[in-house]
């Protein structure tokens, strides 16, 4: 067996290069892509093909042999008289070049495959490494969102700049902690730029001046302070109104408890017109039994009329309503037939503070017509930030009688004043001490 490596440009002249020297009967043991020559650091090499072929030495000594036999064999055919008749069957003549040809046939369909599996070796070996140091991969990833975070920023401080465009940079921090609250930017631009006009220049680098002037400010939005329970010498009856599981109940129970620990000598009725909710009328009677006071039952504006009645000499009436959707106009007829009867109502509107600001001033704009002479804000402990209710309360300009903080009943209540309104607003916090709540009763604080 004899082996031999060939180089050449291109496989097929390698492969004429094996059958010149070899012979057709040679063997292609192997085939690859070098590079070749190219002097200083391969700048100048090329790419060639260099095949291995082996030949078996003894049927390469009978070449020529077999070689003489074929050129006898020619020339017998030569002198042969023509007329000699065909055989009908004719041997097929072994072709000495089959082997050869098919070989270079295999071999230039495998080249350009192998150079596709040279790739893909590549490739698998790319990721290989990949996997093995993610920081390769997300490196660059990181500097793009890195960008992007500072394109983003330019472009929100831009848009900062824009609308806070005529207040002096001393009133920045004021205003991005108003807008932090939550108190929409066009109020907040408003009340600052206000705050410009009214000390000047000269007096707008005085803190203190601009501290106090946005509390006074704020507390002007809003409308006058409700007056609590306030004792007068008119009976007061108050109805609590409001979308569903706002704390209407909850809080009927802590204006009775406010009522009877502020005001021992007053008489208060609570009645529930809740006579949808299973359970609704059971869970007023506890609190009426725990805080010794009457409960009474209404069905209809009649009845409420005749229960007012029975207790004419009652200084607190407090009625307690089922909770109604703003979408639920049978609901709300209801409500409006009641106060457009003989009793004097005083609607209290029962807002929960975690309820987002579309949805308070859809509420807002639905109860306005009865009218609400009232807000209460309740779950007031559910939020961190309070600059929502300033939008709504300064956009709708009715006045807050009670801040409901908790669910204990009495004393998670205090009567709202717009000092207090402000205070919480401005992030100052809530600050109701605790104190044991009715035995049990309103689901307390764990
Ligand atoms: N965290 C917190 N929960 C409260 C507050 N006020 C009431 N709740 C709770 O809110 C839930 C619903 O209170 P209810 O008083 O039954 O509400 P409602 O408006 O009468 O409900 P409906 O009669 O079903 O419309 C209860 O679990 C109360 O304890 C509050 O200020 N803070
Ligand atoms: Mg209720």
């Amino acid at each position: 067996m004899k082996l031999k490596r060939f180089e050449a440009l291109t496989l097929q002249e390698a492969l004429q290069a094996v059958k010149a020297e070899l012979g057709p009967d040679a063997v292609i043991v192997s085939s690859r892509r070098v590079q070749k020559g190219g002097g200083l650091f391969g700048l100048m090499s090329q790419s060639m093909v260099e095949v291995t072929a082996a030949v078996d030495q003894t049927q390469q000594a009978e070449a020529p042999r077999k070689q003489s036999l074929a050129a006898l064999a020619a020339l017998r055919k030569a002198s042969a008289p023509l007329e000699k008749p065909k055989p009908a069957f004719q041997p097929v003549e072994p072709d000495p070049d089959a082997n050869f040809r098919e070989q270079l046939k295999v071999a230039t369909a495998l080249d350009p495959m192998k150079e596709q599996m040279q790739e893909m070796r590549e490739e698998i070996r790319r990721l290989r490494e990949e996997q093995r140091d993610p920081e390769r991969v997300l490196g660059p990833l990181r500097h793009e969102l890195e960008g992007l975070r500072i394109v983003v920023g330019e472009a929100l401080e831009h848009r900062l700049r824009k609308r806070v465009d005529g207040l002096p940079g001393g009133l920045m921090e004021d205003y991005q902690g108003l807008v932090a609250h939550g108190v929409n930017a066009q109020i907040a631009h408003d009340l600052l730029r206000s705050i410009v006009e009214t000390l000047g220049t000269v007096n707008i680098g005085n803190r203190d001046m601009v501290k106090d002037l946005i509390v006074d400010r704020m507390e002007q939005a809003l409308s006058a302070p409700g007056t609590g329970l306030g004792k007068t010498h008119e009976q007061k009856i108050m109805m609590l109104v409001g979308p569903t599981g706002v704390g209407k109940t909850t809080t009927v129970a802590k204006l009775a408890g406010m009522a009877r620990q502020q005001q021992p000598d007053c008489k208060t009725v609570l009645i529930t017109l809740d006579t949808y909710r299973v359970a609704a009328v059971e869970q007023l009677r506890v609190y009426a039994k725990i805080l010794k006071i009457p409960l009474e039952v209404a069905v209809s504006p009649q009845d409420l009329l005749d229960c007012v009645h029975r207790h004419e000499h009652a200084d607190y009436i407090l009625i307690d309503t089922a909770g109604r959707s703003p979408r639920d106009q049978a609901g709300y007829d209801e409500l409006l037939t009641l106060n457009r009867g003989r009793l004097k109502l005083e609607n209290h509107l029962v807002l929960a503070a975690p309820v987002a600001e579309s949805g308070l001033m859809e509420v807002v704009r639905r109860y306005q017509s009865l009218p609400i002479h009232r807000i209460i804000w309740t779950k007031l402990d559910e939020v961190s930030t309070y600059g929502a209710l300033f939008n709504v309360l300064s956009q709708a300009g009715i006045p807050v009688s009670f801040l409901s903080a908790g669910q204990r009943v009495p004393e998670d209540l205090e009567v709202a004043t717009r000092r207090r309104l402000v205070e919480l607003i401005r992030g100052e916090g809530l600050g109701i001490p605790p104190s044991p709540s009715l035995a049990g009763v309103g689901g307390g604080r764990q």
